[in-house]
């Protein structure tokens, strides 16, 4: 039977057990502050991949008076082997005692089998009031292990050391805000070194956790990818009557598409948090303008409002058309057809302009008219900043610890150039891509298939320039 490994953070107040518990569990939704104090009862965390926990962290309060603990501990004790018992013994007696409250919360989950995660902070110097915190742990017997976690500019690390090292059988300097992924593959290795029952289960945990990691770049890069589609397949349309283009609305149309592009891109961000786990995140953008040029926009006439099979229909009845094959946006070569419509319908024979066309109904609906059309872009530059944005965005992304609590900064002006590098064969291949999107609308699922693994290369951060 495989049992799930449960890890309590515990150590003194405000040296960032629950940031720790953060990183460890992906839990965005940890409280973390710089006021002491802030966690006052324990609450565990499961590690889910998939929606299965893998392991469990469970965030505690910090030690307010280990001494006294100790000092009763000392006062009762019967030998060695008898210590897990009189802890347990403490805690029983005092889980009333609003003075123990702390301690109480603690220790329990540890007398109920939980390993141990000592936070300390390696970057204020050592004291001996640690000693009881320490000593104390050690008489629960169960599997410990210490994390130096920095928080500050000091460097006490090797004094800390010194001391832990007589305590726990492993120290690692663990920094909760940026200790990165193979920190921490190697702290759940390390603990299962130590305490062999876990071992097999911490093995599978790294497992999965690595699988998952890749799992996630390819769910990005699929999501990245149809940004890139509807990006590169987005227009905005209106109709022009009066045969006049005013420039106004050309504006509008253009702000509007540039509009349903950022919320596109938002779209796609808000995917990625979510496929990371980042689920409170803050976006600060420095610099947002995607669209450096102009959009491409054209003005087409077309019959509006007809259905294919309601032009059929009206043509059949009419006589005027003959088959069912009428094309929804004619050009000044086939405005015959529609006008023939018009004149049966509404003019008793007589040919109509484009503007008089507009203005005749068939059932219900005009017949034809001008429309503008604004899009697709047609700035070759353009898919490859918002690939670059892109790129930049889920590095942050992937690489953002979930004990981090300040807003996350996308300078986007950067991330437009960070493609800027790719070797010629990629870039091929993806521009490729990008042609056939503009000239076709969609790509087959082969060429879907080469952007999708063109863009995972991209996200996999092992190849990604610093
Ligand atoms: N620079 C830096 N700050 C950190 C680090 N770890 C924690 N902090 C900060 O230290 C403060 C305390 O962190 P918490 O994780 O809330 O500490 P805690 O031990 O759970 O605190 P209590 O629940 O109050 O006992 C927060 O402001 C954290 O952002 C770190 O590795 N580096
Ligand atoms: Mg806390």
């Amino acid at each position: 039977m495989s049992t799930l490994p449960k890890f309590a953070v515990v150590g003194h107040p405000n040296k960032g057990k629950s940031s720790i518990v953060a990183t460890l569990a992906e839990d965005d939704s940890v409280a973390i502050s710089s006021d002491p104090g802030t966690t006052t009862r324990a609450r565990t965390f499961p590690m889910r991949v998939d929606g299965k926990p893998i392991y469990e962290l469970i965030d505690t309060p910090g030690f307010q008076r280990a001494r006294e603990v100790l000092d009763w501990l000392q006062a009762h004790d019967r030998g060695a082997e008898a210590h897990p018992a009189l802890l347990r013994q403490f805690v029983d007696t005092h889980r009333d005692d609003p003075r123990f409250r702390d301690e109480c919360e603690l220790l329990t989950p540890i007398l109920t089998g939980a390993g141990i995660l000592y936070v300390v902070d390696g970057a204020h110097p050592y004291g001996r009031e640690y000693e009881a915190e320490m000593e104390i742990l050690r008489w629960s017997g169960q599997p410990r292990m210490a994390l130096i976690n920095l928080i500050g500019r000091g460097d006490h690390v090797a004094e800390w050391r010194r001391a832990v090292d007589q305590f726990f059988a492993i120290v690692r300097v663990f920094d909760a805000l940026h200790a990165d992924f193979s920190k921490r593959i190697d702290l759940l290795r390390a603990f299962g070194e130590l305490h062999e029952p876990w071992a097999p289960s911490l093995q599978q945990a790294t497992e999965i956790l690595i699988a998952e990691r890749q799992r996630r770049r390819h769910r990005a890069a699929i999501e990245i990818a149809d940004l890139l589609a509807d990006s590169l397949t987005l227009t905005r349309k209106a109709r022009v009557d009066g045969g006049r283009v005013d420039p106004a609305v050309t504006e509008r149309l253009t702000g509007e598409l540039k509009d349903a592009i950022r919320e596109r891109e938002r779209r796609a961000r808000r995917v990625v948090h979510e496929i990371y786990q980042h689920l409170h995140v803050k976006l600060e953008e420095t610099d947002t303008e995607i669209l450096a040029k102009d959009v491409f926009s054209e003005r087409i006439f077309s019959l509006f409002g007809l259905s294919g099979t309601q032009l059929a229909l009206t043509g059949a009845a009419s006589g005027a058309v003959a088959g069912g094959g009428v094309d929804l946006i004619v050009g000044g070569a086939s405005l015959g057809l529609a006008a023939a419509i018009g004149a049966v319908i509404g003019a008793g024979g007589a040919l109509l302009g484009a503007d008089q066309l507009a203005k005749v109904k068939v059932l219900g609906a005009p017949l034809g008219g001008s429309e503008l059309h604004v899009g697709p872009i047609a700035d070759m530059n353009f898919p490859w900043v918002l690939l670059g944005r892109a790129v930049l965005h889920h590095r942050l992304v992937a690489e953002r610890n979930h004990s981090r609590r300040e807003k996350m900064v996308v300078d986007s002006s950067a991330g437009a150039h960070l493609t800027d590098d790719i070797d010629s064969g990629h870039r091929r291949q993806v521009e490729r891509c990008f042609v056939t999107l503009r000239n076709e609308r969609e790509l087959d699922a082969d060429m879907r298939r080469i952007l999708i693994d063109e863009i995972e290369t991209l996200l996999d951060d092992s190849k990604a320039s610093p």
